[in-house]
């Protein structure tokens, strides 16, 4: 059997999304900005999926919603725009974010504070979030967009949006939220948030991946990166990629339905809860950031004495695939920046492993990697105390 249990990398294709998109490889190929039919006879399922991914966020008609490459593409271009619209040609030069958003938030802060951007990054309580009052105090004169993700990847931790929104609206500063982790788990609701930017990738709700989106509220400006054509109507130029779309669109709708994200609440958190509650009874085991508010499909355990990557060799071993942190940030050693954002010691941060599901896992699934798992951390824990590894030398060493 094989078992995936690292959604919150990538998800499997939806074979559904999958039937979508094919026509548009070998049948209907034009490039949609042309008139004749190849081209224009793309146009009515383009639509329908604009549509689907408006009703999936609830955006307004006069909003504006890009198809980008990605979240990482959608992330830069807020953060990068924003900076040249209201720092370089403005008079504000203040960014507020948190220290546990995905690396395509820090890095291009890191990058903007090369350029002399002043950049508040908030640190996460206990629970691994945010108090939506951090907000309001670390907002100056000066700020001009506040980036706070809608879901942790790590954890699966929710931020409390709506309040942030709120505290942004009124102080009359830009709201970003990366809402990559949220789509299709929790309701993403950019009208009752007061968002005006939001990003997502639809491969991690079960479409293609390399395509995206970039939500943006009607009369927000945002300066172009992309030049060179008139796509998207001309806030990105590039031809755009219609199989992609199409099948993020339809991508949107099966994850966002009530009656999908009642799923994710039911089927996808029962399965979840089941493993997790099982990988608990071993001892010295803790769900970083605890059990509340988090979504429904992810929890990032910590296992005592088992180094994060020895686990998940084992787990490979048996075709059971997890994760220690970012599978982007997985092939350097270095200890999870989520973790050590809880100012957890060393030793946590080392042993970390995330499980994410979806809505394809099966109970069969998830009883046999409760299996392989207990097994897998009583080998590890025989060979870690032939060292005499006590957790306390093992901080000191590091
Ligand atoms: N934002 C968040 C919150 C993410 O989790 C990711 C990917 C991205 C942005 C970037 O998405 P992309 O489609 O542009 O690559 N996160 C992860 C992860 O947690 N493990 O692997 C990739």
């Amino acid at each position: 059997m094989e078992v995936y249990l690292d959604n919150n990398a990538t998800t499997m294709v939806d074979p559904k999304v999958y039937e979508a998109m094919k026509p548009f490889f070998c049948d209907m190929y034009g490039n949609p900005n042309s008139l004749h039919k190849f081209g224009a006879g793309t146009h009515p399922k383009m639509v329908e999926a604009l549509n689907y991914l408006y009703e999936g966020i609830n955006a307004a008609d006069e909003d504006d919603i890009i198809i980008t490459a990605n979240a990482t593409e959608s992330n830069n271009w807020v953060l990068k725009g924003v900076w040249i619209d209201l720092i370089l040609n403005g008079n504000k030069n203040h960014i507020i974010t948190t220290e546990v958003e995905h690396p395509t938030i820090t890095a291009t802060c890191k990058f903007l504070e090369e350029q002399g951007v002043s950049v508040t990054y908030l640190g996460v309580n206990d629970e691994g979030t945010i108090d939506a009052a951090s907000v309001r105090d670390a907002i100056r004169e000066d700020t001009a967009l506040v980036s706070v993700m809608w879901a942790n990847n790590e954890t699966g931790k929710l931020f409390p949006i709506k309040e942030i929104g709120q505290i942004c609206k009124e102080n009359n500063v830009l709201f970003h939220s990366d809402a990559t982790q949220a789509i299709g788990k929790v309701v993403v609701d950019v009208q009752d948030t007061n968002m005006d930017f939001i990003s997502f990738s639809a491969h991690k709700f079960h479409g293609p991946k390399g395509v995206g989106g970039l939500f943006i509220k009607a009369g927000v400006e945002l300066t172009r990166l992309l030049h060179g054509g008139e796509q998207m109507g001309g806030r990105r130029a590039g031809t755009v990629d219609v199989a992609s779309m199409i099948g993020m669109g339809l991508a949107m709708k099966l994850a966002t339905t009530p009656d999908a994200i009642a799923y994710e609440n039911d089927h996808v958190k029962r399965l979840r809860d089941k493993l997790e509650a099982a990988v608990l009874e071993l001892p010295e085991t803790i769900v970083i950031g605890g059990k509340d508010n988090r979504t429904p499909n992810t929890t990032l355990i910590s296992i005592r004495g088992v180094e994060g990557e020895s686990m998940l060799w084992d787990l490979n071993q048996q075709a059971i695939g997890a994760s220690t942190g970012s599978a982007c940030a997985s092939e350097d050693l270095e200890a999870n920046p989520v973790m050590n954002a809880f100012g957890s010691d060393s030793e946590l941060a080392h042993t970390g492993v995330r499980f994410s599901l979806s809505r394809f896992n099966t109970d069969e699934e998830i009883d046999f990697a409760i299996e392989t798992i207990v097994n897998a951390v009583n080998r590890l824990r025989t060979i870690s105390s032939s060292y005499a590894y006590t957790p306390k030398n093992h901080a000191s060493e590091l």
